[in-house]
């Protein structure tokens, strides 16, 4: 009878045990052009990457010409799309060019509004999906050189934001319309996702060959950029989505290693290549393809699982998806610079950077609406910065008021909901040890230094204790955004009484 019992445990245990290793020991498929690391880079340069908190986008090229309209009617694309907007034909576009002549253009002037608004880090458009290249690339005609302007605006750009101390990434489309070699590929079915080493993007062989010349082309406007412009911490890119650069897999990984080489601390996203089974940002094993995510666009993650724990940026237009510049925002939503605050400190919060769209004129003007967001912005940067820059997510779980930041000892609330009772109730964290609490050693409000009322808000079922910090009136009149920086202290239980007495 013993025995019995004794082989029906020893055979539950040994099945539930071989059941549980085949969920948890999923076999990894042995990549070789997957991710090339697992887990985050650790070295100075990602670390100063992942410091920003706060970036600046900037789309600009001959797009900002027509601005979304011509010959009176206006689209509703994205203004950067104009050349597949049906308003305008292929060859007027490509002409535009030739009008291309930003005279109130100044780098100086742009890198001075971006530094005021507390931006670290700025993107900037060396070549869109049109082709028409911001430098004067000697690989192509279509470019800056071509223009009545003539001169490099990439070498404006670097040198004026460097100037500022804002470092600088090259945004550098794939996708290039203006390439006789350039091809989407034909276009994936599901068919071809399941049988990927199968998959021929290319019609015919002509194709083919034309594609090694826009390869290489590709590969030369890169190494051209990082040499021209040394300065470059980092390459974004973007329309890498196609078939036929998915389908490179091995190539584009090797261009991926020559430029790391060439440059070395080069930062690069997750947008660059697929693995060679086809898939992109997240490789078959899981893990992220380079160094941070790019998938966040236009979408913030709303819990910290969803990052998986990967670095990562979210780029933001200010109206709902215009890029480039847009006669017309009218045609949707405009965020409002509190909106766009609570987004970035948001994405703070969740240890991804925040980055501003900015969509300058034909003439090189950043239009005003954007100006005052720029300086909205910088004039509560230079309040709240240190809840942004330097920051990671908090050890205090998402509380209805707001959002919360942390560095070192320093946790920085940042109130977006202000409580009617003007009194922002905080849900401290509860200590691994049983007979220790955490209390509040210390709250200042980043705008005003004096006032700080802490009571003790009491403590719920679960054992949660909760603390009341009251907002000064002062603070209460302005109406905007504050933060306040809090210092945890923890105490033994016993002491919390008379601990909180002696701050309130
Ligand atoms: O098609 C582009 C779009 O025009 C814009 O450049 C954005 C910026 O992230 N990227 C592409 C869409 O994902």
């Amino acid at each position: 009878m013993k025995r019995s019992v004794l082989f029906i445990v020893l055979f539950c245990v040994t099945t539930c045990f071989q059941g549980f290793a085949q969920q948890t020991t999923k076999e990894r498929i042995p990549l070789k052009h997957g991710a090339h690391r697992i887990g985050k880079r650790t070295d100075a340069e990602m670390q100063h990457w992942r410091d920003y908190g706060l970036g600046q986008f900037i789309h600009w090229g001959v797009y900002a010409i027509p601005g979304g309209q011509w010959n009176g009617k206006t689209s509703t694309y994205a203004a950067e799309w104009f050349r597949s907007s049906g308003l305008i034909t292929k060859e007027e576009y490509d002409n535009l060019y030739k009008q291309f002549d930003p005279t109130s253009f100044d780098a100086k002037q742009w890198a001075r509004q971006a530094k005021q608004m507390g931006v670290k880090y700025m993107i900037f458009t060396t070549k869109h999906h049109d082709g028409f290249c911001m430098w004067p690339s000697k690989y192509t005609d279509y470019t800056i050189a071509d223009t009545p302007y003539k001169n490099d605006i990439v070498k404006e750009i670097v040198d004026a934001y460097s100037a500022e101390g804002i470092d600088v990434y090259l945004y550098f489309s794939i996708i290039d319309w203006s390439h006789p070699g350039y091809t989407t590929g034909r276009s994936i079915t599901a068919k071809d996702r399941k049988n990927w080493e199968n998959y021929n993007p290319f019609e015919n062989e002509e194709q083919k060959q034309k594609y090694e010349e826009f390869k290489t082309f590709t590969r030369n406007q890169l190494m051209e950029l990082l040499t021209n412009y040394p300065r470059t911490k980092g390459l974004w890119f973007d329309g890498s989505w196609d078939g036929a650069w998915m389908k490179e897999a091995v190539w584009v990984d090797e261009l991926g290693k020559e430029l790391r080489t060439m440059h070395p601390g080069l930062i690069i996203g997750s947008r660059f290549r697929a693995d060679e089974l086809g898939a992109r940002h997240i490789d078959s094993n899981g893990d992220l393809i380079d160094d941070y995510d790019q998938r966040f666009e236009r979408n913030l993650p709303s819990t910290l699982a969803e990052t998986g724990g990967n670095d990562w940026d979210c780029v933001m237009t200010i109206p709902e998806n215009q890029w480039g510049y847009h006669r017309d925002w009218s045609l949707s939503y405009v965020k409002t610079a509190y909106d766009l605050i609570e987004m970035m400190v948001k994405a703070n919060s969740l240890d991804g950077n925040f980055v501003i769209n900015f969509g300058p004129d034909g003439k090189g003007n950043i239009r005003p609406e954007e100006t005052k967001i720029a300086q909205e912005i910088g004039d509560w940067m230079t309040v709240n910065k240190d809840a942004v820059c330097g920051v990671h997510h908090s050890i205090l779980e998402k509380q209805e008021w707001g959002y919360s930041t942390q560095k070192g000892d320093n946790i920085y609330l940042s109130v977006f909901n202000k409580p009617m009772n003007n009194q922002v109730r905080v849900k401290v964290p509860k200590s691994k040890n049983n007979d220790m609490i955490f209390v509040i050693e210390k709250a200042e409000f980043l705008s005003d230094k004096k006032n700080v009322i802490i009571k003790d808000g009491g403590r719920d079922k679960s054992g949660s204790y909760y603390y009341d910090i009251a907002i000064p009136e002062d603070i209460q009149k302005q109406n905007i955004p504050f933060v306040i920086l809090i210092k945890l202290k923890e105490v033994n239980k016993g002491e919390k009484a008379s601990y909180q007495q002696a701050l309130t």
